[in-house]
């Protein structure tokens, strides 16, 4: 046996423990103060004690003693003589043996109820388990003749109410004695482990049971079924349950009810329904635990509608349906969509008064949120609120999480705001989820200040949320709110980490900002991080997107020095940057050193470069690479690449080539889309080449491809180039019979086209279906062209009426260079009492007045 005294009492050496060895001193003082005890009436040995010189003399050791020595004692005495001396002496010695005699005593004498309490008292020092175990065993065994084994159920119960693993492992202890807990006892222990999910230790004392022959009663199967649906072995529940007749457990209602609630949620409906008509063969009542379990099962395998049935099989059974039984069939429907069904449901569960609970209004919550029923969802809170379900703080998270999704900011600050209204306390979930939405809907001032609100009510912020609000100002372009967040996330009790640093200069310099970027990507060191590739690639894109290479290079540099290997989204940066400098040597140049420091160039690298110098006539160096490209990188280029060099060769007069290019695509296995035709027809039309231009628009139609706005605009304007009206108008008029709705760059062009041609009722027309349809009109400059066309044909005043009449009738806006366009065209035609006309009309409107009387 293990003794008591050769174990470390306490998990903390703060508190001395005492041995149960003690000097003969002692032992003939306890054989006193024993006597007194044992002669006394009630507490008459006090008045004794306390007369006397024992309270001085009082030790650890002498407790110890009087305990051992008082075994005849009523317990009730000695526990009283225990509490007097706990009094005197200072409570870090602790009185092990003490404990575990009165423990045992008080067992033995069915004194359980105050046993349990010394036991809690003692827990509070935290024993180790193993020692209290062994201390309280060796009393046990030394009276082992009347001692009561209940002891150790108390021992296991003090333990369960403070930490389940002692509990569990005071239990594994009794093993190696022979001893067990009571089923009720192992019972609890099971329960709450199950409730922890602490399946290990769950599984290690049911084999505890079965090793050590506790019998098993009704509740051990129903926990060990659980246990067994909980690990998802269906199997082992169901064997376990047919096998409880043969063990001599009958199942009784609990078992079936307990195994038909499982079976349902496990999917296996059929079998759970034969156990009902089991349980009525057994003569076995039904209850509405019965029902519940299988109305969730068959709303789950046949709808809602045929579990309504069981109600009106529970009247016939007289069982009263309960909330329960109301709220999984509520709760049926409404994953179905049928709130009015789920709702009359509720009615009548009212009508019968069956209370309704707080799980039945989250339940309808969350199933309103789900089928995006707003209204329904604040219905529910106001009769929260009237029935005197406060909704908590859950309730509200969830309703404000469904404006969020909605991106309806105003309803969910709306419900941050009832939250306040009703004293209800907003958690860290709350002003998290509130935080990062409103930054992502474009309001990181909201965010802020809720930040403020959040460190008030005493929740500690964290970085994830002030990289949210970073990113958030960022966004909204205000970076001075960004870097004042971070520069203040120390006052927020918050230290910015590399990747604030990174968020905060990659937006510095997207918005062009490259000095504030510049500082703190120096600051980064100075607070103590290393730049990391991110870092580098935030300040050079900076510097690329500026043109200022140098300054890009000068990064590049100290990134590579610093061992950073660039990646290629950086090379590609610099690539660009070169090419907006026009240092297309360099650009290239850098194409090879990439290969050289082992990052391939990507599609995208060389689509830069391709369609930079297409842009920019370059044309033999964009076919030099893009023979590179496909020769020696086993990429395949891509629509994107080749429309980028048809419009370049068409540009330079190359549409041969252009042509032939576009015939290669083919036999290379990437078919032309409609993008490249387009590029091509646009090359041709530049050219002026409509014949191939339409040849082209024919091959669109063969291979099957929609042609779309952007052909038409094409083809409609060359041919307006060309000064060919007609055919301008009978395309649109295609267009239009082929069902693509006409954009206003068409429009535009039409119109523009048309005016210069001369064919001014035309143009009318367009401009005022284009008003109609479109409610807009032509940027300025065409709008100028067309006042001049009229203008001269002198017909500025009709003109004039067109433009009002549509004014008024598209509500539309007329800008002030258009009236001034008017005014010049009426000037020149002499038209000067129209012109004071028009300035009265003006006058009358309000419009921008000034600008036309110094005109
Ligand atoms: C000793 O412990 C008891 C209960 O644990 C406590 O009420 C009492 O104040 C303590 N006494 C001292 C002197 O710490
Ligand atoms: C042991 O104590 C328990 C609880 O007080 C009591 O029910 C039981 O009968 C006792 N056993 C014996 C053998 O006295
Ligand atoms: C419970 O006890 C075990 C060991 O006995 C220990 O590891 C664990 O931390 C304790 N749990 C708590 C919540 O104190
Ligand atoms: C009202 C209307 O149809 N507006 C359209 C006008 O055309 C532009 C494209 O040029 C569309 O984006 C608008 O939606």
């Amino acid at each position: 046996m293990i003794r008591g005294r050769t174990l470390p009492l306490l998990r903390s050496s703060l508190f001395l423990s005492t041995s149960a060895a003690s000097s003969a001193d002692d032992l003939a003082l306890a054989q006193q103060i024993v006597c007194i005890l044992s002669h006394s009436q009630s507490s008459h040995w006090r008045h004794v004690i306390e007369r006397s010189d024992y309270p001085g003399k009082l030790t650890p050791s002498l407790v110890n003693s009087v305990m051992r020595t008082g075994s005849d004692l009523h317990p009730k005495t000695l526990l009283d003589f225990f509490h007097y001396s706990r009094v005197q002496i200072p409570n870090q010695t602790l009185i092990l043996d003490a404990y575990s005699i009165l423990a045992v005593y008080l067992c033995n004498r069915r004194m359980s109820r105050q046993a349990a309490a010394l036991l809690d008292t003692f827990l509070q020092f935290r024993p180790l388990p193993i020692s209290l175990f062994s201390c309280i065993h060796k009393y046990f065994s030394l009276h082992a003749v009347n001692s009561n084994v209940s002891v150790f159920d108390e021992l296991v119960e003090a333990y369960r109410k403070v930490n389940l693993t002692d509990a569990a492992n005071v239990v594994f202890f009794m093993k190696d004695h022979q001893l067990a807990p009571t089923v009720r006892c192992c019972n609890r222990l099971l329960n709450d482990l199950f409730k922890v999910n602490f399946m290990d230790l769950f599984w290690k004392v049911h084999e505890f049971m079965i090793d050590s022959r506790v019998a098993f009663d009704a509740y051990t199967y129903c926990i060990i079924m659980k246990g067994y649906f909980r690990i998802e072995d269906p199997h082992s529940a169901k064997q376990l349950f047919y096998e409880m007749d043969s063990k001599g457990c009958e199942p009784n209602m609990m078992v079936y009810n307990t195994m038909i609630f499982h079976l349902c949620r496990a999917g296996f409906l059929d079998e759970a329904l034969k156990l009902k008509t089991q349980m009525l063969h057994r003569g076995l009542s039904l209850d509405a635990r019965t029902y519940s379990g299988l109305i969730f099962g068959i709303c789950i395998k046949r709808g809602a509608k045929e579990a309504k049935g069981l109600l009106d099989d529970m009247r016939r059974h007289a069982i009263p349906p309960d909330f329960i039984v109301y709220k999984t069939l509520m709760e049926g429907f409404m994953k179905e969509g049928d709130t009015n069904e789920a709702f009359s449901l509720k009615r009548e569960m009212e009508a019968n008064n069956i209370k309704a609970e707080r799980a039945m209004y989250d339940m309808i919550l969350r199933e309103l949120g789900k089928l995006g029923d707003m209204e329904g969802v604040i219905a529910i809170l106001d009769e929260m609120v009237k029935v005197g379900f406060k909704p908590d703080t859950r309730s509200y998270n969830f309703v404000m999480e469904l404006y969020f999704r909605d991106n309806n900011k105003e309803k969910a600050l709306w419900v941050l705001d009832e939250m306040r209204r009703g004293g209800v306390a907003l958690s860290s979930y709350t002003f998290g989820i509130a935080i990062k939405e409103l930054c992502r809907l474009g309001d990181a001032t909201t965010a802020d200040r809720l930040m403020d609100e959040m460190l008030q009510s005493g929740i500690p912020a964290n970085v994830y949320l002030c990289s949210a609000l970073i990113s958030g100002y960022l966004r909204e372009r205000k970076y001075l709110k960004a870097i004042e967040t971070l520069d203040t996330m120390q006052n927020r009790g918050v230290a910015p980490d590399l990747q604030c640093y990174n968020l905060l200069i990659d937006g510095l310099s997207k918005l062009g900002q490259i000095e504030l970027a510049t500082r703190y990507f120096d600051k980064i060191e100075e607070v103590g991080f290393v730049p990391n590739q991110f870092s580098y690639a935030a300040i050079i894109n900076g510097y690329s997107g500026l043109a200022k290479t140098e300054k890009a290079e000068f990064y590049f540099d100290q990134m590579v020095k610093s061992g950073i290997k660039p990646n290629i989204v950086i090379f590609t940066m610099l690539i660009s940057g070169y090419l907006q400098l026009k240092d297309i040597s360099k650009a290239i140049y850098l194409l090879s050193s990439m290969v050289e420091m082992g990052v391939n160039p990507d599609l995208n690298t060389y689509s830069v470069l391709i369609d930079h110098l297409s842009k920019h006539g370059q044309m033999k160096l964009a076919l030099d690479i893009f023979s590179r490209l496909e020769s020696s990188t086993g990429l395949v280029p891509d629509n994107f690449i080749y429309s980028s060099l048809i419009s370049g060769l068409c540009k330079a007069s190359e549409s041969d080539k252009a042509i032939k290019l576009v015939e290669e695509m083919g036999t290379k296995g990437i078919p032309p889309n409609l993008v490249t035709y387009n590029s091509l027809m646009d090359g041709l039309c530049r050219l002026g080449d409509l014949k191939r231009a339409i040849e082209t628009f024919d091959i669109i139609l063969e291979k099957g491809l929609a042609p779309n706005c952007v052909s038409y605009t094409i083809l409609i304007d060359g041919n307006c180039k060309m000064g060919d009206p007609d055919a301008a108008i009978r395309l649109y008029e295609e267009m239009l019979s082929r069902g693509i709705k006409p954009d206003d760059i068409v429009y535009t062009s039409l119109i523009d086209g048309l005016a210069k041609l001369g064919k001014l009722d035309e143009a009318e027309k367009i401009l005022i279906t284009m008003a109609n349809d479109n409610n807009s009109l032509p940027v300025n400059p065409v709008m100028k062209n067309l006042i001049s066309a009229f203008c001269k044909e002198k017909k500025t005043e009709h003109v004039k009426k067109v433009l009002l009449n549509l004014k008024e009738k598209c509500d539309l806006k007329i800008d002030r260079e258009v009236y001034l366009a008017l005014v010049d065209g009426l000037c020149r035609e002499g038209k000067d009492e129209e012109v004071s006309r028009l300035f009265k009309e003006f006058e009358e409107m309000g419009v921008l007045h000034q600008g036309i009387s110094t005109a």
